[in-house]
């Protein structure tokens, strides 16, 4: 078989280094696509049916991701913004009352790491507890289309929220993991799941990904913004090249993502929890929900 694959492409070693954060040097005049997802799918593959586990997965196969548009329901989508945003708070609010802001800003803790100023990699506890978040874990909707790709023994890896602030920019092109082989190109072994809480727009910072990267970094192939409405999913292969946009607007823009993979695979990069502190025990505030409510709509009363 021909050598389809450049070596080892992971987030220890970003392309695009430029200081000024332009575009990529390997997509110089390729203008992105921006699609929403039914349009993306439409356009991939117009008579198939856009939801079976099958047709997503050779999707995902060919492009190095595919789009759940069924994903979590209105409700499930606020119980969970509510529930990330609030923790988010909460951990400011130790953090302030330790004087521990720095340690944040210099990378952060084991479990909640600042990957640029203002966007924030965060374990949510409580989104790990089937009981009360059963979409992210036993009933997560997207798990047939992740067993389609990866095998009905498939692990979950990780589950976290990466919290885009307003002014937060543009990332660096990266993938999240490596080829497995230098000479042959494999089947997926790793893919991620990414669940926005908030519509995808332009303004918000959704994220650009390079479709068939996964095969071939160095692609011609458009950049894709896939401006997936709330509670929608992209999953994506841990080879495919990627990147968050900058949040222009307001408003926060929490994201969860969820990793899987073989049952033999051990995510070294990603995992590492080498040169972080341990969060020190969250402090919950005092009637933390009524407050986050309170303060976005000005008009309602708080004891
Ligand atoms: O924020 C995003 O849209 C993507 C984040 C990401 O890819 C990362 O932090 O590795």
């Amino acid at each position: 078989m021909a050598r389809t694959v450049a070596r080892v492409h992971h987030k220890v070693m970003e392309v695009q280094p430029s200081a000024s954060n332009k575009a990529s040097p390997a997509h110089p005049q390729q203008r992105p696509v921006e699609k929403d997802c039914e349009a993306w799918q439409a356009w991939l593959a117009p008579t198939a049916d856009p939801q079976s586990p099958q047709e997503l997965a050779r999707q995902f196969v060919e492009q190095g991701l595919s789009v759940l548009s069924s994903g979590l329901t209105a409700e499930q989508v606020e119980k969970s913004h509510e529930e990330v945003l609030t923790y988010y708070d909460d951990v400011m609010y130790t953090l302030n009352q330790l004087d521990k802001q720095e340690d944040l800003r210099s990378g952060g803790f084991t479990t909640f790491k600042q990957r640029e100023e203002g966007r924030y990699d965060m374990q949510v506890p409580h989104l790990d507890d089937s009981a009360a978040f059963p979409w992210f874990n036993e009933k997560a909707p997207w798990l047939p289309v992740v067993r389609q790709i990866l095998g009905s023994d498939c692990v979950r890896l990780h589950q976290a929220c990466i919290l885009s602030l307003p002014g937060s920019t543009r990332q660096k092109w990266h993938s999240d993991g490596n080829h497995l082989d230098d000479a042959f190109h494999l089947p997926p072994h790793c893919i991620n799941v990414f669940i926005p809480l908030v519509d995808l727009q332009s303004a918000n910072g959704p994220t650009e990904f390079i479709p068939t990267s996964q095969l071939d970094w160095a692609t011609d192939t458009p950049p894709l913004i896939l401006t997936a409405k709330a509670g929608q999913c992209i999953l994506f292969d841990h080879r495919t090249k990627h990147r968050g946009l900058a949040n222009q607007t307001s408003a926060a823009r929490p994201l969860v993502y969820i990793t899987y993979s073989k049952p033999w695979y051990v995510d070294l990069n990603n995992s590492s929890k080498a040169g972080y502190e341990t969060l020190p025990p969250v402090k919950q505030r005092a009637g933390r929900g009524e407050k986050r409510k309170a303060e976005e709509d000005p008009a309602l009363e708080i004891d």
